[in-house]
């Protein structure tokens, strides 16, 4: 089964940390097809791995599906984030046919156009205390290793997966501030540079919204992330946007996590597969 799209957009892939969903995503690379992909940052956790080094197979297998897509005639532009920001130095170079770049615009097929980006400048608190961050980074990390673990848990005994950090979220009330703020600081500057609209990731929350701002519609579109679930957006070939469920997608065409693989992953320091 191959899975056909103008356009993919991935961010916040997180690869290093260990709840980061890299077997659905070297799956779910195996099987597009499409003109051009958009890496909308922090696609390497690179403050994860400077703590503790985690790179298991199905890392390199993200890595390695993506550089086969580039050979094949796949555009690729990998826009750093705040989590992988040591390859911001070096926009304009390319690796293996990826290109990396500051941030990009595209063109939908009706004409309009989007400013891609991952957004991290837009966000304040990252912004005025990297300490702060930081730490929430390292705590985000385990909680999520964590939950894994519990899903790994809750597929034995056939119960659905559930997201922990996605339910502490919704019950926090500053976090919906926080993300209804971001989305408007981002929107704004975009609607300023004469753009139709955002697409970016960083607050792990997918959406895909046209609003009005003052008197102009635009879109806010976030790509979501690979830890707290499996989500892209994509532009399909006829040109309409759409925010998809990747394990959806991938159950569907009859693929399973190998169940093997997933209980071992917390906590284990023997996983090492160093990087080509
Ligand atoms: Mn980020």
């Amino acid at each position: 089964m191959r899975f056909h799209y103008r356009t993919v957009f991935l961010s916040d892939v997180h690869l290093g940390m260990r709840g980061c969903r890299a077997d659905e995503l070297a799956a779910f690379l195996k099987r597009v097809r499409c003109e051009r992909i958009y890496l909308v940052g922090d696609i390497v956790d690179m403050w994860v791995l400077r703590q503790r080094w985690n790179w298991p197979a199905s890392h390199n297998q993200v890595i390695r599906r993506l550089l086969k897509l580039a050979r094949r005639g796949t555009q690729i532009i990998y826009i750093p984030g705040n989590h992988d920001e040591s390859l911001r130095p070096y926009r304009g170079l390319e690796l293996g046919g990826i290109v990396v770049a500051a941030q990009a615009e595209h063109l939908l097929t009706d004409g309009r156009r989007l400013l891609v980006t991952h957004g991290d400048e837009y966000d304040l608190v990252v912004q005025n205390s990297r300490l702060v961050s930081l730490i929430g980074a390292w705590a985000y990390d385990h909680l999520v290793a964590l939950n894994r673990f519990v899903n790994a848990a809750r597929r034995l005994v056939g119960l659905r997966r559930w997201s922990f950090s996605q339910s502490i979220k919704k019950r926090v009330k500053s976090a919906c501030t926080f993300i209804s703020r971001f989305e408007e600081v981002l929107l704004a500057h975009a609607a300023r540079s004469g753009l139709d609209g955002v697409v970016c990731g960083h607050i792990h929350e997918p959406r895909l919204e046209w609003r009005e701002l003052e008197g102009r519609r635009v879109l806010y579109a976030n790509c979501g992330d690979w830890v707290e679930r499996a989500s892209a957006l994509v532009e399909q070939e006829d040109g309409q946007l759409e925010l998809i469920d990747v394990d959806r997608l991938l159950s569907d065409a009859g693929w399973e996590p190998d169940p093997k693989e997933v209980p071992e992953e917390l906590g284990s320091d023997e996983d090492f597969t160093v990087a080509a």
